[in-house]
């Protein structure tokens, strides 16, 4: 079956043009990483043409749908844009398919001179091939990458939008929901179309439309409408959409006096809504649920386990195939535990208890998305139950959308922690994709930083976070080095310059943000209510408020040191950890010094490693982060010449703030700590620009993303 890509000739001159001139006029960043900017000729585009003239789209049955339309359309519009001409598809049926690419992966070979066989099981398969080709040469692979074979890892690879049904992003920081509820489902705005392309590109296929905080509303006919409407747009792309779910559903919606998960009223009502779901969107994901945490309505208030509460929804999606993500983001204010214990304390003796088509979803670590944290005890000890990664892609603690921080670092090193579980090389990435325990059920979730600003994330490089998420969900092996080069070809340039200055900007960046807010493994000690900026001193007040919401309950600094102790002689969190990692981590000398403040209450004349005392050696690493931070800066007005100029100076302007946002961490948080060690900052610091009492009354009004403030989107 010969098909010519649905887009005439005509419009990849007009693409072409439209392409220049977005170039020309200076560039919004809108078209994110899947730009299609003409190739320089030259012998690799020479290569790449002899290649290409024809692509065969082989599947099992050879029948078109609107998943390879949707392939035509993107290799016409990305080889048009790329080489400048269209290739010939047809679609082929073909029973030579890899095995190994499995249900969503693809083949890509080169047969005979002048044909390429894009080639899958399913046609979401030929889809994220034809993604994988042009990324290939966006890259400028040599066409002997064209031959590969590529499967995910984890099954399902979802971003998950804290998105309110106003408007409002809960912790987002590039202006608005996505989701246009108040005119869906008769207008769908051309973006959800791009968002979906965006995310296919990257093998992504879910998408959780609403709050954990959840809007109750969603799951009524009045907006499942609008929710199936936003589904038959992603469909074509291989995505799914996934919904929360509050727990306290069946008496707000259903007017039932309880919620108790084992009550036969609230068994049989989440079985009426699930199938109500469905008929508005037959193949609906599943429920994610924030439940029984930070004042969640849950099966604890009926006495019941998270189990009894995840399994109740878990029986009435089963028969659907839809599954829940159950949230272990818990601590409870009656809790005397330490914080970080309190989700193993709660969920260890469930393991096993819930049911196969239920995931317990976690943070990566054990607080709550900090620049760094230890990676979360749960996933060593939960062997029987399916367990997901739930990773933060908004910045909320790294910045906001204003400050450059590159997560693929963040990412690796919770992926890549060792458990110890099943014996040394157990890691936190091996338990996620299954392959420890060979659960069937594989699952990785991303708080998504997108929103209604023209470059989607609101700094046009935290684009790169929702690139690293994506190609992480498919490909965990990835390190942030290829993700940060591919990102960069694809959504910058390859020219030598370009790409080393960039790339070093964003593989520094992560541990330049740590460096300057929470170095040596503080923690927690950023501003309330916005979390943007430093407030070690703060103290949350307020009914209902508890002392685990205010910094000094994390960083415990007194005349004698600083950090939190949690080795045996303190909360013993080390105890929740395999026998390597608590030896490892409980013993001061012993302890990696990026996380020592997070374990050890230390005094402020220990000796580190450098040999100085850990006094000087803080005050040393802020200036650190302060230099580093500088230096970014001067790498990014290196390539003032280099990039087109609206993106260039957007970030430049970033960046400025960003360095008086360091010395601003730097100044508060030394300024205070000093109040207790009484010593003087050691040669190498810069002076405070100010005195405590300034930092300490900056008070951060209406800033993005901030919940119970008045809501404020950008
Ligand atoms: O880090 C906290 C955030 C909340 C968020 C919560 C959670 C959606 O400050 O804004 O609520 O975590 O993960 O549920």
């Amino acid at each position: 079956m010969i098909l010519t890509p649905r887009i005439p000739a005509l419009f990849l001159c007009v693409a072409g043009l439209a392409a220049w001139i977005s170039t020309a006029r200076g560039d919004d960043g809108y078209r994110l990483w899947l730009r299609y900017d003409q190739m320089a000729a030259g012998p690799l585009k020479t290569a790449y043409a002899a290649v290409l003239p024809r692509i065969v789209l082989a599947t099992p049955t050879g029948s078109d749908s609107a998943t390879l339309a949707a392939a035509r359309d993107e290799l016409a519009t990305g080889l048009g844009g790329l080489l400048g001409f269209m290739p010939r598809i047809t679609i082929e049926k073909r029973t030579d398919i890899p095995s190994a690419a499995g249900e969503e992966g693809y083949g890509l070979k080169r047969t005979e001179p002048g044909t390429l066989v894009i080639s899958a099981w399913q046609d979401v398969g030929v889809l994220h091939g034809a993604f994988a080709l042009l990324r290939a040469i966006q890259t400028r692979q040599p066409v002997e990458q064209f031959d590969t074979v590529s499967a995910p890892k984890i099954q399902r690879r979802i971003l998950d939008h804290w998105d309110e049904l106003d408007g409002f992003v809960e912790r987002g920081y590039a202006g608005r929901s996505l989701w246009e509820w108040s005119v869906l489902p008769d207008y769908k705005n051309p973006r959800y179309r791009d968002y979906a392309r965006a995310c296919a590109s990257l093998g992504l296929n879910g998408a959780e439309l609403t709050n954990v905080n959840a809007p109750i509303l969603v799951m009524t006919p009045g907006y499942l409408v609008k929710v199936a409407a936003l589904a038959d747009v992603f469909r074509p792309y291989g995505i799914r959409v996934y919904l929360t779910a509050k727990f306290s559903a069946p008496k707000e919606l259903g007017g039932l006096p309880t919620a108790d998960p084992l009550d036969p009223a609230v068994i049989a009502w989440w079985k009426a809504k699930v199938d109500e779901i469905y008929r508005y969107v037959p193949d609906f994901g599943g429920l994610l649920v924030k439940a029984s945490s930070e004042g969640q309505p849950g099966p604890q208030d009926y006495g019941r386990t998270h189990a009894d509460g995840a399994n109740v929804m878990a029986d009435a999606l089963a028969r659907h195939g839809g599954i829940v993500m159950w949230r272990a983001f818990v601590y409870q204010p009656s809790s005397t535990l330490d914080r970080v214990r309190q989700a193993a304390a709660e969920f260890k003796g469930l393991d096993g208890k819930f049911r196969d088509n239920v995931v317990v979803q976690i943070k990566n670590g054990p607080l709550d998305f900090m620049p760094r944290e230890p990676f979360h005890p749960l996933f060593g000890s939960m062997p029987k139950t399916n367990l997901a990664i739930e990773l933060q892609i908004t910045q909320e603690y790294l910045g906001a959308s204003i400050e450059l921080a590159y997560l693929a670092p963040l990412f690796k090193e919770a992926l890549e922690s060792d458990t110890y579980r099943a014996g040394p090389g157990t890691t936190v990435a091996h338990i996620v994709d299954g392959s420890v325990d060979h659960h069937k059920l594989t699952v990785i979730a991303g708080v998504a930083n997108t929103g209604t600003d023209r470059d989607w994330t609101g700094h046009p490089l935290a684009q790169s976070n929702w690139y690293a998420f994506g190609r992480l969900a498919w490909d965990h092996t990835l390190t942030s080095e290829q993700i940060a080069d591919e990102w960069t070809k694809m959504t910058y340039s390859d020219e030598p310059k370009v790409l080393g200055t960039i790339t070093k900007m964003l593989l520094a960046s992560r541990e330049t943000v740590v460096d300057y807010s929470m170095p040596l493994g503080l923690h927690h000690i950023m501003a309330e209510g916005s979390h943007y900026g430093p407030g070690p001193w703060s103290i949350v007040q307020g009914p209902g408020f508890r002392a685990d919401w205010s910094p000094p309950y994390y960083h415990q600094a007194d005349a004698a040191g600083l950090g939190a102790s949690r080795s045996a002689d303190g909360s013993n969190s080390i105890a929740d950890y395999a026998p390597e990692l608590a030896a490892l981590w409980g013993n001061v000398d012993t302890c990696p010094e990026n996380l020592l403040l997070w374990f050890h209450h230390v005094s402020w004349d220990y000796k580190m490693k450098s040999g100085r005392p850990m006094w000087d050696e803080l005050c040393l690493r802020y200036q650190q982060g302060v230099d580093e931070i500088r230096g970014i800066q001067k790498q990014w007005d290196s390539l003032e010449h280099d990039i087109d100029p609206e993106r260039f100076a957007h970030v430049q302007a970033l960046l400025r703030l960003q360095v008086a946002n360091a010395c601003n961490w730097r100044d508060a948080c030394l300024l205070y700590f000093q109040t207790f060690s009484k010593r003087p900052l050691p040669a190498g610091v810069e002076p405070p620009a100010h005195d405590l009492a300034y930092y300490e009354a900056v008070k951060i009004r209406y800033f993005p993303g901030t919940p119970g403030d008045p809501k404020v989107t950008r």
